[in-house]
């Protein structure tokens, strides 16, 4: 089984609020069809949740945001998570939607439910879950990032691979030059923050990365422009992109 994360800049256009890239997504969608393997896909917030968390001053810290922007941001959730359904639907593979709502209890996963999720896509159905605001308790709310629920599910599942699918060619040594980095094993690099991400965009992408690898699985990052670098990715074969060893595989 294997694990898929749409970052939200190859989905959405991020300079752009309420905008997505479907020609991008169908795309997506066609390459991922020709995947023969259970998998799970997350997906990011964009230009959807990111606007509106923004907007609401909303972050991943439990706390008591604004209630308005709690509703709002799911409901952009909503949307975006819609136009990704439709676009997997329309290219013949079958999505079964999970808000994380239905795995997630405060800030902790339900391994019983997380389990179940394997389930449904071992029978050939694709879960589809992404990052959300989400209650904590005590009329505190949070920001979920995808990345975080990567780990969580990754932690509880331990899938063969886990793929996070960017709109950059993998990690950077260097972001003027975009000198690539083959392969991380330490986070030694500072990595600048992105102001649009609440949850902390690439920074904590790595940090989430190098904590699935830390317990054996091998994360890859990959251009979601170039699809077929996901196969490739996939399929063992080489391919541009930032690979993380998992421990197990070194
Ligand atoms: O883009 C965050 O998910 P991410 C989702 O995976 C929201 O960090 C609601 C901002």
């Amino acid at each position: 089984m294997i694990l898929i994360k749409l970052g939200g800049s190859i989905i959405t256009n991020k300079e752009k609020p309420l905008s997505v890239r479907r020609k991008t997504i169908n795309k997506l969608a066609k390459s991922l069809k020709k995947i023969n393997e259970p998998m799970i896909i997350v997906h990011g917030g964009g230009s959807y949740g990111h606007y509106w968390s923004v907007k609401y001053n909303m972050h991943t810290k439990e706390k008591k945001y604004d209630l308005r922007g709690v509703a709002i941001v799911k409901n952009s959730m909503i949307e975006l998570n819609k136009i990704i359904l439709d676009s997997l639907l329309k290219n013949k593979l079958n999505p079964y939607c999970l808000p994380p709502t239905d795995f997630m209890s405060g800030n902790k996963p339900i391994s019983k439910k997380v389990k179940e999720i394997e389930k449904i896509a071992k029978s050939g159905l694709i879960p589809v879950t992404y990052g959300d605001a989400l209650w904590y308790g005590q009329k505190k709310t949070y920001i979920l990032s995808g990345d975080k629920v990567m780990t969580h599910l990754a932690k509880i599942l331990r899938p063969r691979l886990c793929i996070f699918v960017l709109n950059e060619d993998g990690l950077y040594s260097d972001l003027k030059s975009k000198k690539l980095i083959y392969e991380l094993r330490d986070k030694r690099y500072l990595i600048s923050e992105n102001k649009m991400d609440v949850t902390g965009g690439m920074t904590r992408k790595v940090e989430e990365a190098l904590k699935i690898s830390k317990i054996g699985m091998n994360v890859f990052f990959v251009n979601g422009n170039k699809p077929e670098r996901i196969l490739k990715a996939v399929r063992n074969r080489k391919f541009k992109g930032t690979l993380f060893r998992g421990k197990r595989n070194v």
